[in-house]
Formats: C-alpha cells, structure tokens, sequence
C-alpha cells in the first residue's frame, strides 16, 4: 500500500470536524457543504479559544510596558512569530514581519524594496495569473519609479512552462513575483527552477504563498525565495494578519514601509533613527490576538499533519475533477494533475453566480467570480469562473454533493 493511502486510511475527517464549530450551521436548513476555502479557511474551537484567552488573561499593548499584562502580551506575541519561523523554516525570528495580510506583505515589498531599488528599464515579472494584489502594487510601484511589468504567459492549455518563465527573466529583471500555487488554476508553481535563475542574474524573487501554506508544506530557506507572502485567515488563523517573510539582509537594506510607534528607535523633529528587525516593518500596535491566534493555528495544522492533510485534500482535488469533467460542457481550468486544492470550472451557458446561488439553496458553499484575477479571465475569454475549493475538514460526501446540485443546475438553466 502506498504511502498516501496509509495516511488517508488513518486520516479521522470526523474527528477533524468536530473541531470547527462553524460546520454546525444550517443555510437553508441543509447540512453545510463549505467548499469556499480558497476565499478564506474556518477556524479550529482551539483557535478562538486561544484569543479568548488572550483577552481574558494576558491582554495589553506590546512592547511598551514594564507592567505584567505588558510582558505576558509581548511574550505571547512573540511567541506567535516564533512559531510562524519554524513553520516556514525561516532561519531567524526577524524575518517573520506580522503584516494584515498577503495584500499588506506584497505592498510592503513593491513600495519599500521597490521603492529604494527599482529604476527605469528595470523589469518587474509577474504571471498571467496573478492575484490582483501581485498586480496592482507593482503597477502603482513601477508608475513611480518608471520599472516596466513583463509578464509569463500561460500555454493555451491553461499550463504553465517553467520554460516560459525562464525566457522572460533577462538581464532587465529584478523581482520575479508569483504565486506558489494559482487560486483559480490550483496548479503548484514549479518555482525552484526560476527562483534559480532569477538569482543568476541578480533579481529577487516573491513569492506570494496565499494558497499555499494550507496545503503543503513551506520551507523558505529550501526555496531560496527572498521574500515569502501568506494570509492567516487562509490557513485556520484569524482575519487581519498575515505573515511577510524576508531575507534579513534584504529587509536591513529596505527602508520602513509606515511609520510610527514601535518601528523607530529615537525620534527628533529633525531624524529619525529606526528599530532593529523585524519591529522596523511593524509600525504602530500589532494585531496582537490575532498573531496568538495564528500562532495556534499554525500548531494545529501541524497537530494533524501537513502530509496528511496534503494526501487527503489531494484525494477530494482528483474525486472533485474526476466528478466534474464528466458533466456535459464543463470546462476545467488549468490542467487536471499537479495542483492543490483549488478546482475552477466554466459551464457553457450557465452562468457561474446562478451555479454558486443554486448550490448555496442546497447549502452548499462555491465561490462564482473572477477570483480577483481578471487577467486570467481575459486569457481565457470568460467574465467569471465557479470555483470549489477544499480544506482539510473537506469530505468525499460533500464533494459528490456539489457535483450532483451542479448537474441539476444545469439542467435547470441550460436551454
Ligand atoms: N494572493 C492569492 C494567490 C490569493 O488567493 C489571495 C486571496 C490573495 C493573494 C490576497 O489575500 P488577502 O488575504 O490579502 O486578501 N484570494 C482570494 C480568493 O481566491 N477568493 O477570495 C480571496
């Protein structure tokens, strides 16, 4: 028996769900099927409880105090970024900059790196499928420094060849910024090879690890990436914290992003000198509760397994194509094998918001839009996709249920 099916085999789902309260809701009266995890994940009881205990026993501003409650909150947070190292395999705590989010991390990059470092000619490369917020502060960055985006475009397949990317990093490149793993494609981005060649000839490269931290495991020092973007609420954290990780000589050579309490060191009218890292990025008061609550988070993925969880979403991605592109004028995005837990759909003739307000009658969760990818879209000449996407307290049903109310909308709307 192979590995994979070892771990499925002793994978407990239901005990898994047991552990998110949120599963008990009834839309209409019918048993959730929450299949919108790309969009954001749902949180563990361990989780909320850890912030509940933070506001009840430990809470009070961060590094500022002398006081009891000031130290046990700083230790708390801190210890929140330790474990956000040692999940990503950062090789030191002050490359673990707590940000609001993916969003806030790439900003963070494109106006404070690319700010102090980007010239005109300078080429900016990103992917056809980009996340809007891997777009849109390169192209605010780049109006200001005069850099130019270039981006790698996909096969007419919906593939994406390392060989493409490899092309398009000239002499001219300096940040390579893409994702890990595509939120409408689903497909894991072969990055070693052009992290690699990026850093031959002298760019940097970002990697934007949205929908990729819940569904593999990350080691950034292994990558060799120079700048690592994720989102709490993504994997079982709480919303309003994310997570930039950085190389420190890059982040020591970067200026701050925001000022403000916290990231200074002295402060007159006339210069100001800034704080070590990693407080130099994090002006003003954190989102303490929210980094102990990521921080448990993080334990309690890996409480389960990260290899498991891979197996077993695995499993529901292969089940949920397999369902899927039997359906009479269901198109896949994006090629059928190596991807993660993302599985984005058009129907021909049905529109994707009446496919996601149909299955949500039947308490079913899908997510229909452009995914905040409208250059994708464009590439494939459609308004909006449907998407499915999986987490860890996915279940086979509920994928077989999906697909049924998909069949029954179609037959409903097509005509
Ligand atoms: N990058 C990727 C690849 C994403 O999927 C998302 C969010 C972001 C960045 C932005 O993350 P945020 O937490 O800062 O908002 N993606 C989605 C999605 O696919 N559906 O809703 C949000």
């Amino acid at each position: 028996m192979s590995l994979h099916s070892l771990q499925t085999l002793a994978y407990d789902v239901e005990r898994i769900r047991q552990d998110f309260p949120i599963l008990a809701v009834q839309p209409h009266g019918k048993p959730l099927a929450y299949l919108d995890n790309a969009a954001t994940t749902q949180k563990p009881r361990c989780v909320l409880d850890a912030m509940m205990h933070y506001y009840t026993h430990l809470h009070s501003n961060v590094h500022r105090g002398v006081h009891y409650l000031s130290e046990q909150a700083t230790a708390a947070y801190e210890h929140a970024r330790d474990i956000v190292a040692s999940f990503i395999g950062a090789r030191r705590r002050e490359e673990i900059i707590f940000t609001r989010g993916t969003t806030e991390s790439i900003n963070l990059v494109a106006a404070s790196w690319g700010g102090a470092f980007l010239r005109p000619g300078d080429e900016i490369l990103l992917t056809v499928f980009e996340h809007h917020s891997n777009i849109v502060p390169w192209q605010l960055v780049a109006q200001r420094t005069g850099a130019q985006i270039r981006v790698v475009p996909l096969e007419p397949d919906g593939s994406f060849f390392v060989e493409r990317a490899l092309e398009a990093i000239t002499e001219q490149t300096r940040i390579v910024a893409l994702a890990h793993v595509s939120n409408v494609l689903g497909i894991v981005v072969p990055v070693a090879p052009i992290i690699e060649h990026a850093h031959r000839v002298g760019a940097v490269v970002l990697l934007d690890g949205a929908q990729a931290v819940a569904h593999m495991d990350v080691d950034v020092a292994e990558l060799d990436c120079d700048f690592y973007a994720f989102s709490s609420h993504k994997v079982y954290g709480p919303t309003g914290i994310g997570v930039l990780y950085g190389k420190a000589e890059l982040l020591e050579r970067m200026p701050p992003y925001q000022g403000g309490g916290d990231m200074i060191r002295r402060v007159t009218f006339e210069h100001t000198t800034y704080n070590d890292l990693p407080y130099k990025f994090e002006a003003g008061t954190p989102p303490i509760a929210e980094a102990v609550g990521l921080g448990r988070a993080l334990e309690y993925v890996d409480s389960i397994g990260r290899a498991a969880i891979a197996a077993w979403e695995e499993q529901l991605v292969a089940s949920c194509i397999e369902q899927l592109v039997q359906i009479d004028g269901v198109q896949l995005l994006g090629p059928e094998r190596g991807r993660a837990a993302v599985v984005a759909f058009s129907v021909e003739g049905v529109h994707p918001h009446d496919i996601a307000t149909f299955l949500d009658r039947e308490g079913i969760a899908i997510r229909a839009g452009h995914h905040c990818a409208q250059p994708l879209m464009d590439f494939f000449g459609i308004p909006a996709s449907s998407r499915i996407s999986v987490a860890m307290y996915s279940t086979e049903e509920e994928i077989e249920r999906a697909a049924t109310a998909l069949r029954k909308c179609i037959t409903v709307f097509r005509f």
